[in-house]
C-alpha cells in the first residue's frame, strides 16, 4: 500500500491504494466555482448523489462560501444549509464530510452522519474544534490558514511559501495532538488560494513532497481557483471558472503522482480518471504493475 490513508476511515475506502477523489457540495448562494446552483436542499443531495455516481468516494458539504473577500454566515444559517443534506447523504450511504470550521455546526453534523471534519482553519477559527474532534474521533483536515475570506488576500507574506506553510501546518499538527486527538486522524493541506497570491499556489503544488513529509495523509484542493484561471488566460482575461475544469484533473494526475491522499474537486469524472492514471504509472514504477 502506498497511498497513506487516515484513521478511522470506512474499510471500502481505506482498503483503496489509490488517491480518493472528494466531490464538492456547497450549499451557499455565493462561492466562486458553482454559487447558488446547488443551494436548495434538495438540489444539493442530487447533486451529491451524481458526484458519487461520477466517482467521487466522498462528499465535502459546506455552507458558508470562503470566496475571497466574502463575509461570513451566521452559525444558524450555516447549520440551516448544511445539515439537512449531510444527513440526506449520509442515509443515502455516502461518505460525507462537513466544511466548517465551527465546533458547533461540526458537531451537529457529526450527529447527522458526518465522518470527516474539513475544517479550513485548521482549529484556528474556533478553540472548540480540536477538542471537539479529539472527542469525536472522527477523520480532520487541517488546511493552512491565516485569517478568514474578508482578510486573508492581505496576509499573503511569506519568507519562503513552502516552509512557511510547512512550519505552520506543523504547527497545527501539534495543537491538534495537545488537545487530545490522535495524529492518526488528521490530514494537511497547504490552502490553495488561501491568504496566497497565484505565484504561492504553484511551489507548494511542486514541493507537496515537503507536506508528505510531515507524516500525515494530504489533501489538495486546486479545483478551479483563480490561478488556474490566470494559468489559462486568453485575451479576454482569466478563464471562467467551469473553463478550469481540465487543469484541475491534471492537477489531480499530478498531486496523486505526488502522493496526495485525496483531491477536492468540483467536476469529479476527470479526477477520478486522473487518480486512476496516477495510481498505474506509481504501481509500475515501484514494480506492482496493474491493468
Ligand atoms: N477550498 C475551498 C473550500 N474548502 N477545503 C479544503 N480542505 N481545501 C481547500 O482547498 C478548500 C476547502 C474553496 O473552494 P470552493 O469555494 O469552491 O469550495
Amino acid at each position: 500500500m502506498s497511498v497513506l490513508h487516515p484513521a478511522p476511515l470506512r474499510a471500502d475506502l481505506a482498503a483503496l491504494d489509490r488517491t480518493l477523489v472528494m466531490g464538492v457540495v456547497n450549499v451557499t448562494p455565493d462561492s466562486f466555482s458553482d454559487g447558488g446552483r446547488w443551494f436548495e436542499p434538495d438540489a444539493a443531495v442530487a447533486h451529491g448523489l451524481e458526484l458519487l455516481a461520477q466517482g467521487a468516494d466522498l462528499v465535502d458539504v459546506g455552507g458558508e462560501s470562503t470566496r475571497p473577500g466574502a463575509a461570513r454566515v451566521d452559525p444558524a444559517t450555516e447549520r440551516a444549509r448544511v445539515l439537512p443534506v449531510v444527513s440526506a447523504l449520509a442515509k443515502a450511504g455516502a461518505l460525507v464530510s462537513v466544511d466548517t470550521t465551527r465546533a458547533a455546526v461540526a458537531a451537529d453534523a457529526i450527529e447527522a452522519g458526518a465522518a470527516l471534519v474539513n475544517d479550513v482553519s485548521g482549529g484556528l477559527a474556533d478553540s472548540g474544534m480540536l477538542p471537539l474532534v479529539a472527542d469525536a474521533g472522527v477523520v480532520y483536515v487541517a488546511m493552512h490558514w491565516r485569517g478568514h475570506s474578508d482578510v486573508m488576500d492581505g496576509l499573503a507574506q511569506y519568507d519562503d511559501v513552502v516552509a512557511d506553510v510547512c512550519d505552520e501546518l506543523s504547527a497545527r499538527l501539534d495543537a491538534a495532538v495537545a488537545a487530545g486527538v490522535d495524529p492518526g486522524q488528521v490530514v494537511l493541506d497547504p490552502g490553495l488560494g488561501f491568504a496566497k497570491t497565484g505565484s504561492d499556489n504553484w511551489p507548494l503544488l511542486a514541493r507537496l513532497d515537503r507536506l508528505t513529509a510531515l507524516g500525515r495523509p494530504v489533501l489538495v484542493g486546486a479545483s478551479r481557483k483563480r490561478f488556474l484561471g490566470h494559468l489559462l488566460a486568453g485575451p479576454d482575461g482569466p478563464a471562467p471558472p467551469e473553463a478550469r475544469d481540465r487543469a484541475t484533473a491534471a492537477v489531480s494526475a499530478l498531486a496523486a503522482a505526488a502522493g496526495a491522499w485525496c483531491v477536492r474537486v468540483h467536476e469529479v469524472a476527470g479526477s477520478a480518471d486522473a487518480v486512476r492514471v496516477a495510481a498505474a504509472w506509481t504501481a509500475a514504477r515501484t514494480g506492482g504493475g496493474r491493468g
